[in-house]
């Protein structure tokens, strides 16, 4: 049987999930599209043949005729719609972060919990992303020895015009708190941001350049640089005792011109992070079939622990400071 879905929020991302799941996800249907405005709504709905097109996402969560929820709406919408599609015992793929501050995520967690089941699948989708996968079975499997230092390199052409002065750290470095804490398999105990002294640091997107503590040891350092202007470009090494591991973007063409051998960057995250999109999708459409979650699909408890750095990070901007964390331990619903 189809699982019907109704994607919310018809933007970059919910634009993406809309194609990736009438097109690239055999088993659901596109039933719906969502979004404030009509026209948005109506104009992915059309593109990708979902059966309709509505502006209120609770009355969408709410319908018979959907099955599940993709929740792609602007970030501080993310956990009021987690809770409603959990009130209504529908599973959800919310894209990341889970909220903006960690009061919501636990409210999402206390829900979960309460209702005994993981409705929810986070939208960290660079744990399914090959490059990543190898990363972890390198340590995993004791390729590398043990891990030392994480090296992240996350950059944008431009931050987009919505974008907020602390969202470099609440929005885009999230990724990268995900992916250096699944990889590591740790939590981080402190956090120190800078900024270099030398640029406008008010400019909406302006670097930042962050120094992660672990629980379990490795040093994990994070630039984000939303306007680098000159492509999408996200890097990352993995140093470990007796060797090291990189990532490697897919790329589809190597060019030898005029002197010159290059490769081009592409302008955004969709390229680079397709297989990873694609394998998150279906992980969540067979976890939605089973009833099993996938073990390495991030839950809300991720999401939380994504927001806590965060929300470290944003204090130890103000203050220029080192801000610590005290250990966390993860909830058994959630190990
Ligand atoms: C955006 O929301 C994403 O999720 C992208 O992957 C990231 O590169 C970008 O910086 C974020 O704003």
């Amino acid at each position: 049987m189809s699982i019907r879905i109704a994607v919310l929020g018809a933007g970059i991302m919910g634009t993406d999930h809309a194609r990736i799941i009438a097109r690239d996800l055999p088993g659901a249907v596109l039933q719906l599209v969502c979004d404030a405005s009509p026209d948005r709504a109506r104009g992915v709905a059309n593109a990708f043949g979902a059966v309709d097109a509505i502006t209120d996402p609770l009355a969408a969560i709410a319908r018979p005729d959907v099955d599940a929820v993709l929740i792609a709406s602007p970030d501080e919408t993310h956990a009021p719609l987690a809770l409603a599609a959990i009130a209504a015992g529908k599973p959800a793929l919310c894209e990341k972060p889970l909220a903006p501050s960690t009061a919501d995520c636990l409210k999402v967690i206390e829900s979960e919990t309460k209702n005994g089941r993981r409705f929810l699948q986070l939208g960290f989708m660079r744990r399914f992303d090959p490059s990543y996968g190898e990363m972890k079975s390198a340590l995993t499997g004791r390729l590398i020895g043990k891990a030392v230092m994480m090296h992240n390199i996350h950059r944008n052409v431009e931050a987009p015009a919505n974008f907020t002065g602390q969202m470099a750290i609440t929005n885009s470095a999230p990724h990268e708190f995900d992916a250096a804490r699944f990889v590591l398999d740790t939590d981080y105990t402190a956090i120190s941001v800078f900024q270099p002294e030398n640029i406008e640091t008010t400019r909406i997107g302006a670097p930042v350049f962050m120094v992660l503590e672990t629980a379990s040891g490795p040093l994990v350092n994070i630039e984000i640089n939303n306007n680098a202007t000159y492509g999408y470009d996200v890097r990352s090494e993995l140093v470990g005792e007796t060797g090291a591991v990189q990532l490697a973007a897919p790329t589809p063409a190597r060019f030898d011109l005029a002197l010159q051998s290059f490769q081009r960057y592409p302008a955004d995250w969709r390229p680079r992070f397709a297989e990873a999109y694609r394998l998150q999708n279906r992980a969540w459409l067979d976890a939605i079939r089973t009833a099993m979650p996938s073990p390495i699909a991030a839950t809300a408890w991720d999401g939380y622990c994504a927001a806590r750095i965060a929300e470290a990070g944003v204090l130890s901007l103000a203050e220029k400071r080192r801000v610590t964390l005290p250990r966390l331990e993860t909830p058994s619903f959630y190990r």
